[in-house]
């Protein structure tokens, strides 16, 4: 039985998703990135003919807090399926989770290699809020008040269990259980290990790639990962671009604002931000050549550092990424009205209630600029959603155990590259291996997405990988473990109810 109201969906760019979401990382992580991107012009020179597996909406009835007995309150929530490598009735279903950004479809990754290799059937839900997903018709910080990683992990587990019930009306057999695996990258890479940990009875395992699940209040790692995934040169002249930046910041803003087509960030720190994570997406998505050869060319020759540097945010993270610079305006992030655009605004409250991954400047050494400090982050949050919104990281990782998670059957994967590696769980564990990526141009979620991510590698292909080898071996380490999880799961004889 095919669930009611089915929607044609708009046939959009998964490369742009993947953008919207990790930025929005960045300044969460990330990527699968951030917003403005309804425009996102960029990767559309591209193909699009392949970009997605599906991207036909389909909707359910969700319930809309989870925790109170008295609300009964219901929203629709857009979801996705793909059935052609389906081996009916018993393959396994992979439940692809979405993240911090609209989801538009299933994007045609790494998982499409996997759900060809395992006859799997590829499910995939949108995130609570986001894209056509918000139960409400305004942002405001009151109506905020349902989003959060423990109300989605919920979501994803009622989702679960009325797939399968409608799968097995579809299939018309009864009280038999398909088995499921849990697949997330970033942030739904943090939900994937999240929901393995907090309903293990759903899952037979997941993939947590390149998953931050350690709430981070000050996340001086970050800036300092930069610096080391940048080399000595490169990182020498970013330092020397944030100097001049700043000094310049002091005697003609104006103008060195509208040098990067950032006019309209009045607050000094927003910039700043702008400019610090213009330079982090380089590492974070596979491409640091494209920041580090003009810079340390630039530097070589005795030319402007501060022109080179943004020629590289205006041609490269702003055309070519697609990134818009409202999405670093905190006039825009005030913005309660509903639309792609929204995510911005919905993960910085993610960030200031929950996970905050703030990417303050280290004391000693930094890339950035000692102004993205804790007091920027903190003023943001009280700016944009209001007195008494700040994030209560202890809390988050009392609830899910943080890089001390007590799971199981959970593959942890980072990227030698990724700044954000630091928030992931470092060390393999009984249960739970963790597989690191080591290459030039290895990233984030480079094991589900190949490299570089920008524009999009279809299947997640990683021949452009600068060690196609090192993604390989993790791969073979994940089907190996996704295999052997599914088979216990089955061997179990799970049966339902
Ligand atoms: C969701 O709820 C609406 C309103 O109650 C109902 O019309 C619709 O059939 C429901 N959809 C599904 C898939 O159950
Ligand atoms: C974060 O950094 C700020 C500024 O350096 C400091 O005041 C604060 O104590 C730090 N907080 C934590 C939890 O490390
Ligand atoms: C600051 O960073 C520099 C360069 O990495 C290093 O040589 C120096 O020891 C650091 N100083 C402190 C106080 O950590
Ligand atoms: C790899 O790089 C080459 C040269 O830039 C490009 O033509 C090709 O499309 C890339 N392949 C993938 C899978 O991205
Ligand atoms: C920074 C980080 O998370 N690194 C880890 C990635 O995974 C490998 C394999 O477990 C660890 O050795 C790294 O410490």
């Amino acid at each position: 039985m095919k669930p009611k109201n089915q929607a044609r969906g708009r046939t959009k760019d998964a490369e742009g998703d993947m953008r919207r979401a990790l930025l929005v990382t960045s300044f969460l992580l990330l990527f699968s990135l951030s917003n403005g991107f309804a425009t996102s012009r960029m990767l559309h020179r591209k193909a699009q003919h392949g970009n997605y597996l599906t991207s036909e909406e389909l909707w359910f009835n969700q319930t809309l807090d989870h925790f109170s007995p008295f609300d009964h309150r219901q929203f629709r929530q857009r979801y996705y399926e793909f059935l052609d490598d389906f081996r009916a009735p018993d393959g396994p279903i992979f439940l692809k989770i979405c993240g911090e950004s609209s989801c538009n479809g299933i994007a045609n990754d790494y998982i499409s290699v996997l759900a060809k290799k395992f006859g799997a059937a590829v499910v995939s839900l949108e995130h609570r809020y986001y894209g056509k997903s918000s139960p409400f018709k305004s942002h405001t910080t009151e109506n905020l008040k349902y989003l959060s990683s423990k109300q989605a992990l919920f979501d994803l587990a009622a989702f679960r269990q009325y797939y399968q019930e409608s799968l097995n009306m579809k299939l018309n057999k009864l009280n038999v259980e398909n088995p499921w695996f849990v697949f997330g990258i970033s942030y739904s890479g943090a939900l994937s290990a999240w929901f393995r940990l907090k309903f293990p009875h759903l899952t037979c395992g997941s993939l947590a790639s390149s998953a931050v699940v350690l709430a981070v209040y000050n996340f001086t790692e970050f800036d300092q990962q930069i610096g080391e995934s940048a080399g000595a040169e490169c990182k020498a002249a970013l330092q020397e671009t944030t100097q001049l930046v700043e000094q310049r910041l002091t005697t003609n803003g104006k103008a060195l604002k509208s040098l990067f087509g950032a006019a309209e960030l009045k607050i000094d720190s927003d910039f700043l931000y702008f400019l610090a994570d213009a330079a982090v997406i380089a590492f974070q998505y596979g491409n640091p050549d494209k920041l580090c050869s003009p810079l340390v060319q630039a530097k070589k020759a005795g030319e402007d550092l501060v022109e080179a540097y943004a020629t590289y945010v205006k041609e490269y993270y702003l055309e070519s990424f697609g990134v818009s610079v409202q999405t670093y305006n905190q006039q825009h992030l005030k913005d309660t009205a509903v639309s792609e655009e929204s995510s911005d605004r919905l993960w910085w409250f993610q960030v200031c209630t929950e996970v905050a991954y703030f990417q303050v400047a280290p004391s000693n050494d930094s890339i950035r600029s000692s102004k993205v400090d804790t007091r920027y982050h903190l003023d943001l949050c009280k700016n944009v959603f209001g007195q008494g919104v700040y994030p209560d990281v202890d809390a988050t990782n009392i609830y899910y155990g943080g890089t001390k998670i007590a799971g199981s059957k959970i593959v942890f994967t980072n990227g030698s590259q990724d700044p954000w590696r630091h928030a992931s769980k470092q060390t393999s564990s009984p249960d739970m291996p963790s597989y690191i990526i080591s290459c030039h141009n290895c990233g984030h979620g480079t094991d589900m997405r190949g490299c570089p991510q920008a524009p999009l590698s279809l299947e997640g292909d990683a021949q452009n990988c600068s060690s196609p080898d090192a993604v390989h071996k993790v791969r073979q380490q994940m089907i190996e473990n996704i295999d052997l999880w599914l088979s216990q799961c089955q061997a179990t004889g799970r049966s339902y109810m």
